[in-house]
């Protein structure tokens, strides 16, 4: 079966979103998210001068040696930019795969491995008590797992505070917002908010937090120990991870599960974490991390040492990747959870899909392929509109994590 065309569209039903079709000569196709937040046009030239041209003419089967060719071929290896452009292809090959034999992806990865996939929601407020609320609307809607993110006293635009409703999107200006961050007034606040939650919802939620890369390992390590009595599934990014080892002084403190990698590229990035166990759960997911062919060499790393998967799954993620996301968590044998934050109606019609929420859970759907499409028409209504992720600054001015 060979590939005969290669197409990237670019569209924005609310949010942007690139995507990736590869045509073959057998009438199949195959589509795969490309979407880097706020650095969309990079994967976009990445594609379109080096990865397509490459591609024409080669048999659509071969998805492991078309990922070893853009990989070690390119020479330059690993980044988001490169990864998430090689994993745009091997979506997309293994949507065409599983279409050409007439079976959903999780078949072809090896079956089911459980009847559902655990997702966990964003429930958010402006202070405790709205967010309290709207843990509340999210055990009403049949979660079991939310995250948890409340705005802090003393501190302009923190993380994870939507600006109203169900939808929270941190890239929503053209030129980078700028926040601030205090990181003593978040310290206090922080425990406060889960003594509340556990108080009012109870102890069977399961509860989660980002902490979006904002503390040192030794604050980090303060809030896992402050955290411990409220039982969180997780705490998310409590430092940043370019150093690995800085975990290693968490871990010591702490008995608060650590989850970590939504901004991992590849194994590299965390085979530290993973081999010392200084983590729970690995977070990088389809798009980001060079596809379903590197996420399992990634899970399977993780496997080996008890550590459990839990994908990334912000809007930025588009329905291309949560479906291919949702078959590789049916079947992966390590799976720990998946984020699902909602997409806008207007971006579910330029993306139908397969996949359903059903008590907390979502499943795939049986649909051969990933069971994703893209209404090509209604896409092209929504011109690409350049969006930023803001960045946060330290009450003095010094730029910080955000
Ligand atoms: C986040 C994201 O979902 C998460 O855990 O950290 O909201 C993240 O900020 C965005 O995906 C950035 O593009
Ligand atoms: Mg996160």
């Amino acid at each position: 079966m060979k590939i005969t065309r290669a197409t990237v569209i670019v569209t924005c039903p609310g949010r942007n979103f690139v995507t990736l079709k590869i045509e073959t000569d057998e009438g199949v196709y195959g589509i795969g998210d490309a979407t880097l937040n706020g650095r969309e046009k990079a994967v976009v030239a990445y594609l379109e001068d080096h990865v397509i041209p490459v591609l024409i003419g080669r048999d659509a089967h071969r998805i492991e040696d078309i990922w070893q060719y853009l990989y070690k071929g390119a020479y330059w290896r690993r980044g988001p930019v490169t990864m998430s452009a090689i994993a745009a292809v091997d979506t997309a090959l293994w949507d065409i795969k599983a279409k050409a034999a007439g079976l959903p992806l999780y078949q072809i990865l090896g079956g089911a491995s459980r009847e559902g996939v655990l997702v966990y929601g964003h429930a958010n407020g402006a202070d405790i008590g709205e967010t309290a609320d709207a843990v509340g609307r999210y055990r009403d809607m049949g979660y079991r797992a939310i995250r948890a993110q409340s705005g802090v006293p003393g501190v302009k635009g923190a993380y994870g505070v939507g600006k109203g409703g169900l939808y929270y999107e941190p890239a929503d200006s053209a030129l980078p917002e700028e926040t601030v961050w205090s990181t003593p007034h978040y310290l206090r606040h922080a425990p406060k908010l889960f003594e509340r939650l556990r108080a009012e919802h109870g102890e069977e939620i399961e509860l989660l937090h980002d902490v979006h890369h904002r503390l040192t390992p030794i604050e980090a390590a303060r809030l896992g120990k402050d955290l411990e009595p409220f039982r969180l599934f997780w705490m998310e990014d409590c430092t940043p991870a370019e150093n690995q080892e800085a975990f290693r002084l968490v871990r010591r403190h702490t008995t608060t599960p650590l989850a970590v990698g939504e901004i991992f590229n590849s194994v590299h990035d965390c085979r530290t974490l993973i081999q010392e166990q200084l983590i729970d759960f690995i977070r990088t997911t389809v798009v980001h991390a060079g596809g379903i062919t590197h996420l399992r060499q990634i899970a399977g790393l993780a496997a080996l040492y008890q550590v459990r998967t839990g994908s990334h799954g912000a809007t930025d993620l588009s329905p291309v990747c949560m479906g291919a996301a949702l078959h590789f968590d049916l079947w992966v044998p390590n799976f720990g959870i998946q984020e699902y934050m909602r997409h806008t109606e207007e971006t579910d019609a330029v993306f139908p899909h397969a996949y359903r929420f059903e008590n907390g859970y979502l499943h795939p759907g049986d649909t051969p392929g990933h069971g994703v499409d893209i209404d090509e028409a209604l896409a092209a209504k929504y011109p690409y509109n350049p969006k930023q992720l803001p960045v946060a600054r330290l009450t003095d001015g010094t730029l910080w994590n955000w």
